[in-house]
């Protein structure tokens, strides 16, 4: 994985040089080509639901979840190929049932769910007209994507993909496992481009309209930019508001996420991956985390606490992100117990505190490690994640505070200085997890800058 981390980090590197050496003829053509791709990302409008929903559930899934290791990656490396490939005649996972995930997802607050139709293994979770490598063809016969879209219907959950560009199984692909480090004997990219396409029309089709289509496995050399903003361009004909991530083209940078150029590479939003995306108001963004370590189910994987999970969706939420949280289920088609009792305990922190995420914009302040602020209308919401001294010492606020209550119940002092706005809580009324104090001001926070804070850290 590291190795393979180094690779792509290498490849980023060289197509930023390739970017730069190559920006006149990429104008040129992209002024003349006949068929060139439209607009290279999606209107606000087409992306309002999303930026509302702030949170949804990740699934990576398959039939590797009966090894316990990580999905794709382990392919040829802890799992020898043959007997990955042949996981497939012995997954049988009689324990799903779409309606419990849904609700799952739905009951901890989660907006969208985003499954693997077919991750870098290959495997398809529908029983696709385009390979006979699918779910139709295992024990288990049903059709995954079929059931889960109809239950997102009924449990208003926006259905989603995500769909691996490489695919290390596919021979028409030119890498195979593992990590993509082998080649195959007789790739074919264009006939891989097509097989990408159909299937992906075939999802539309059958299961759309699609909430999201989240790609992935794009920064190996096969695919170029050409190819993503081709297949994006493609992808919104079908259907129009569909939400694409960036990872359908080039230029993301690293494990950060952000698109170096977009104005040349397709993608609607950035994907920061197991970590809190940096705060960032003008491009979507969304972080993409584990609820484990794995993104595939793993017995004893070490889960995180509460905290951690509330934490970490307050923070994304404050830097004016989105939080995908993954979860992989197990081989017999259930979300593991202790993984749906943490799921559910968010969704009851949500219930109470939910107006202070949903429907809200990052900011005015910058997070730190120790806090964040969202806000909506006249209304911004300092999130307190623990508490470092007496009071809360922050840059004032260019507007006045017209009224100030604690989300969290009980008291709190706010005041006003020159440059300061200082909050105090007495200790009783200071919460493990996060306080909320809720600031109404004389005007609209959306139109305040910016404010960074100060803390140690960002000294260090
Ligand atoms: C990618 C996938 O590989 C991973 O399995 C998961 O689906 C995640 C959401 O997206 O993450 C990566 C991509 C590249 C490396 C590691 C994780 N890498 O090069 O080491």
């Amino acid at each position: 994985m590291l190795r393979s981390f180094n690779r792509m980090r290498l490849a980023v590197g060289a197509m930023i040089l390739s970017l730069t050496c190559g920006a006149t003829w990429v104008l040129a053509e992209s002024a003349d080509a006949p068929d060139r791709p439209g607009k290279l990302s999606a209107s606000e409008q087409d992306m309002q639901w999303w930026r509302e929903a702030k949170f949804g559930m990740f699934i990576h899934w398959g039939p590797v979840s009966l090894k316990g290791t990580e999905i794709g990656w382990s392919r040829g490396q802890e799992v020898p190929e043959e007997e990955y490939d042949a996981l497939y005649k012995r997954f049988n996972p009689t324990r799903f049932d779409a309606d419990d995930w849904v609700k799952v997802a739905r009951d901890a607050g989660m907006k969208y769910l985003v499954i693997t139709s077919k991750h870098h293994d290959g495997f398809c979770l529908w029983p696709s007209k385009y390979t006979d490598y699918h779910i139709g063809n295992t024990p288990f016969k049903r059709d995954v994507l079929r059931e889960l879209a109809d239950a997102c219907k009924r449990h208003d959950v926006r259905f989603s993909t995500y769909h691996s560009i490489c695919d290390w199984y596919h021979p028409d692909y030119p890498l195979g496992s593992p990590g993509g480090r082998s080649e195959k004997p007789n790739p074919n990219m264009p006939r891989y481009h097509e097989y990408l396409k159909n299937q992906l029309r075939e999802i539309i089709e059958n299961y759309g309209p699609i909430a999201i289509m989240w790609f992935d496995g794009e920064w190996e050399d096969p695919w170029t930019r050409e190819h993503g903003n081709a297949l994006y361009a493609y992808l919104k004909e079908l259907q129009p508001d569909l939400i694409i991530n960036n990872r359908v083209s080039k230029g993301r940078r690293s494990m950060a996420g952000t698109t170096t150029r977009p104005d040349l590479n397709a993608g609607d939003y950035d994907t920061p991956e197991q970590q809190i995306g940096n705060f960032q108001r003008g491009r979507p963004w969304e972080t993409c985390m584990t609820i484990c370590k794995q993104w595939a189910w793993k017995p004893d994987d070490p889960m995180k606490s509460l905290k951690e999970c509330i934490h970490t969706l307050v923070q994304v939420v404050g830097g004016d992100g989105n939080l995908l949280l993954n979860v992989g289920p197990m081989p017999d088609g259930r979300i593991e117990p202790r993984q749906v009792e943490r799921l559910r305990e968010i969704g009851q922190w949500l219930d109470k505190y939910g107006q202070s995420i949903y429907g809200t914009r990052g900011g005015p302040y910058k997070t730190t490690a120790h806090l964040a602020s969202t806000h909506r209308d006249n209304v911004v919401y300092v999130h307190v994640l623990d508490w470092q001294g007496e009071t809360i010492v922050l840059p004032n606020l260019p507007k006045k505070v017209v009224e100030s209550t604690l989300l969290t119940g009980g008291a709190v002092s706010v005041w006003q200085r020159n440059d300061t706005l200082e909050i105090a809580v007495p200790p009783q009324y200071r919460q493990e997890i996060n306080t909320i104090v809720k600031l109404v001001l004389d005007g609209p926070a959306g139109d305040i800058e910016p404010i960074a804070i100060e803390t140690p850290q960002d000294d260090e």
